[in-house]
């Protein structure tokens, strides 16, 4: 797993989570409303709205104990551990609903784009890990991420004019596809895009994002020496 993710910057990792968990995730999700993520203490706008639809919530789990529970659920520590070690920090906590239908799209990027330069080193390269959990099954119709495998390795990518306008240009990457309760890890540096929904099937995603805390000024404490925190402090986030 380690290997592949080294060589290829992105990696699928089989039924993480169940069926039911997934379910339940996703009827969560639903229920959490922006006021209660704003009363739960987070400083910023609590969702996004994307051309049609509502198209992310932001940290929802400052406001959603089962969704929190997923987060410091025993499987997605040991991952976190055996990818960043014992002290790493919690940078991202979002739910991407990509509805039926729903127009929003990435373009090509990197996730370095969204790391604010005054809060991660140089390190950030080696010391964070995106994480999402597949909460519906990701099919080649329902807007898989496409990754561009390797290219966490090109030294240059420049960032995108529009985040939210796909345009392919003459770039070519794999569409990848997972189950319902898989989770997917990939590289900060990998280039990926996404394209419309345009099947009939959701493709829910529930995103969080680690780092090693020697590399993050600030951001919640995720581990201390191998312990999970298990809430999420909304002071630390920037
Ligand atoms: O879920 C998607 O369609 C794209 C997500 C993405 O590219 C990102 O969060 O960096």
């Amino acid at each position: 797993m380690l290997k592949e993710y080294e060589d290829k910057g992105v990696v699928v990792i089989p039924s993480v989570f169940t069926e039911e968990e997934c379910d339940r995730i996703k009827s969560e999700a639903y229920g959490v409303t922006d006021d209660q993520i704003k009363a739960a203490g987070y400083k910023h706008a609590p969702s996004e709205q994307a051309y049609n639809k509502k198209s992310l919530i932001f940290f929802p789990a400052l406001a959603n104990e089962y969704l929190n529970s997923i987060r410091t659920d025993e499987r997605m520590q040991n991952l976190v551990r055996e990818f960043l070690g014992d002290d790493v920090r919690q940078i991202n906590n979002q739910i991407y609903f990509r509805e039926e239908a729903d127009l929003d799209t990435f373009a090509w990027h990197r996730d370095t784009i969204f790391r604010e330069s005054h809060v991660f080193t140089s390190n950030l390269v080696t010391d964070y890990l995106q994480t999402v959990i597949a909460v519906d099954d990701i099919t080649e119709e329902n807007s898989p991420v496409e990754f561009i495998t390797g290219s966490h390795l090109w030294e240059t990518f420049g960032d995108p004019v529009n985040l939210r306008l796909f345009d392919r240009g003459n770039l070519e990457g794999i569409k990848y596809t997972a189950q319902k309760g898989d989770m997917m890890v990939w590289s900060v540096m990998i280039v990926h895009g996404s394209e419309e929904n345009k099947s009939t099937r959701s493709r829910m995603t529930y995103m969080n994002g680690f780092c090693r805390t020697r590399s993050a000024s600030t951001y919640p404490d995720y581990l201390v020496d191998g312990n999970i925190i298990e809430e999420i402090d909304p002071e630390r986030i920037p």
